[in-house]
């Protein structure tokens, strides 16, 4: 109603009325990842390592937590060409990482994506990541119900020394919050 009343109303009418009908049009989409994704999992501390010149891969880390089980089962960013979930394994007497298919997020449980342990790994990356530099991600999540859910977050490159120091922290303290949880 007020979309049309503007359009007549206004020389210049044309803007208002097509951003308030693409608002009416997004609105059903915008509720429905707000009930389904935003409003159950949560993402926190999220961090890249940042890369020296040539460096083509790198680890994406944070905390996953999501009150209904659900399933990390795959990542993208714009910084790389490729991204995948990484688990560490032991194979023999060596410590390796390998790609998995979907990574577990059980009910209530806060799932550490940490250097040595699960990780994103980020190949074939487009230019180095600076440290400081802002690096968006998007986790796409699948619920029991088999319904698919993305959530955007934006992570913070820190410099291979800042990385190690915050790896530390967090195998001092299971909760792992990197300094930002509040007890
Ligand atoms: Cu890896």
């Amino acid at each position: 109603m007020d979309a049309t009343m503007n359009f007549r109303s206004s020389t210049s009418a044309s803007r208002p009325f097509s951003i308030a009908s693409l608002a009416r049009a997004a609105l059903p989409a915008l509720l429905l990842c707000a009930g389904l994704a935003q409003a159950q999992v949560v993402v926190t501390g999220q961090w890249v390592r940042a890369t020296v010149a040539q460096q083509k891969a790198t680890g994406a880390f944070m905390q996953i937590k999501s009150p209904t089980a659900v399933k990390l089962v795959s990542v993208s960013t714009p910084v790389a060409e490729v991204a995948e979930v990484h688990e560490m394994a032991m194979d023999g007497s060596v410590m390796r990482m390998r790609p998995v298919s979907a990574l577990d997020i059980p009910a209530g449980q806060t799932v550490e994506l940490k250097p040595g342990g699960y990780h994103v790994m980020l190949m074939k990356l487009k230019a180095p990541i600076a440290d400081g530099e802002t690096v968006p991600l998007t986790l796409v999540f699948e619920g029991a119900d088999k319904m698919r859910m993305s959530v955007q977050v934006q992570a913070a490159a820190r410099s291979p020394a800042a990385a190690a120091a915050a790896a530390s922290e967090g195998a001092k303290d299971m909760h792992g919050g990197h300094g930002d949880h509040k007890h």
